[in-house]
């Protein structure tokens, strides 16, 4: 189903499933202001919908996303580039990071800039096999952001994620996959399919279990052990009330697939 529609960017609702297709493909799906308003607006519709249970993140043609439009910082009103960084890139990777519902990045070319950031900020990735991951900042002069020096040490290890950002290292998608950067590659042709169906498989979790799951995954990365069985002790106790959990355990019983309803 269309949902709303925005600048540059395709939300599409199909079941349980939201797609935010990035739609520049003439300039790889360069970042504009008003794309970035249409990425903020369409991660905050997927939020408030709750047909919604999962997200894909993709690009429309050849790339996925080739960061911040270059074009547009030479013109005469850009934004500073920290109001830019504060006001929209850290809003966009935040509210990625925030939403509670599982966001998977179906990686379909090359991933460049921000547009890696965005990559690093969804909480599942699979990959094309002519996708590719740049960090691309240090070729124009700038510092990898939109959260990549904090999420790419994280996700590859430090030594691989100083590679890329001061020798501008470039990974295929083989090589994300070996080091563990997107969970599969698969051809090409086959990416969208692969992601519905990987989308469909997580949407069919129980949306409670999915937001907390996401949030302890999330703050394991900054916490102590201790602080991390607290955590899920907290949000066991949260899940464990819930209808979706009492239907989990019939649904084992009666060995027949759980239908959980998120409440
Ligand atoms: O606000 C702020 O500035 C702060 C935030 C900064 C965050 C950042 O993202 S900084 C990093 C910005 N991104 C880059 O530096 C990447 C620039 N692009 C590339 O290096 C290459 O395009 C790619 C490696 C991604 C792909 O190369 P290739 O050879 O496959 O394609 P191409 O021929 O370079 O690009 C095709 C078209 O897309 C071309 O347009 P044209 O000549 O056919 O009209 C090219 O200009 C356009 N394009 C690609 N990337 C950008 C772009 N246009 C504007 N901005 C881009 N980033």
């Amino acid at each position: 189903m269309a949902g709303p529609s925005f600048t540059d960017l395709r939300y599409d609702v199909d079941g349980r499933v939201a797609t935010i297709s990035l739609d520049r493909p003439e300039a790889l799906n360069a970042l504009t202001v008003p794309m970035k308003e249409s990425l903020l607006g369409a991660l905050r519709e997927a939020g408030r919908d709750r047909t919604v249970r999962a997200v894909i993140l993709t690009g429309a043609g050849r790339a996925f996303c080739a960061g911040q439009d270059l074009r547009e910082r030479l013109e005469p009103d850009a934004a500073p580039l920290e109001v830019e960084i504060r006001e929209r890139y850290n809003r966009i990777v935040t509210a990625m990071r925030a939403l509670p519902k599982p966001i998977l990045g179906a990686i379909n070319g090359v991933a460049a800039g921000a547009g890696a950031s965005l990559a690093l900020a969804c909480d599942v990735r699979i990959a094309a096999r002519g996708a590719s991951f740049a960090l691309a900042f240090g070729r124009v002069g700038l510092i990898p952001d939109s959260g990549a020096t904090w999420l790419l040490p994280r996700l590859v290890g430090s030594a691989l994620a100083a590679e890329m950002a001061l020798a501008g290292r470039t990974l295929s998608a083989a090589d994300a996959e070996r080091v563990g950067l997107v969970g599969r590659v698969v051809d090409d042709a086959e990416l969208p399919a692969a992601a519905r169906e990987l989308a469909d498989r997580i949407a069919a979790g129980s949306p409670t279990a999915l937001a907390l799951t996401k949030r302890a995954l999330q703050r394991a990365l900054e916490a102590t052990w201790s602080e991390s069985l607290e955590f899920e002790a907290e949000a066991q106790a949260v899940a464990g009330r819930t209808a979706d959990h009492a239907e989990g355990i019939r649904a084992f019983l009666e060995r027949r697939p759980p239908d959980f309803h998120g409440d």
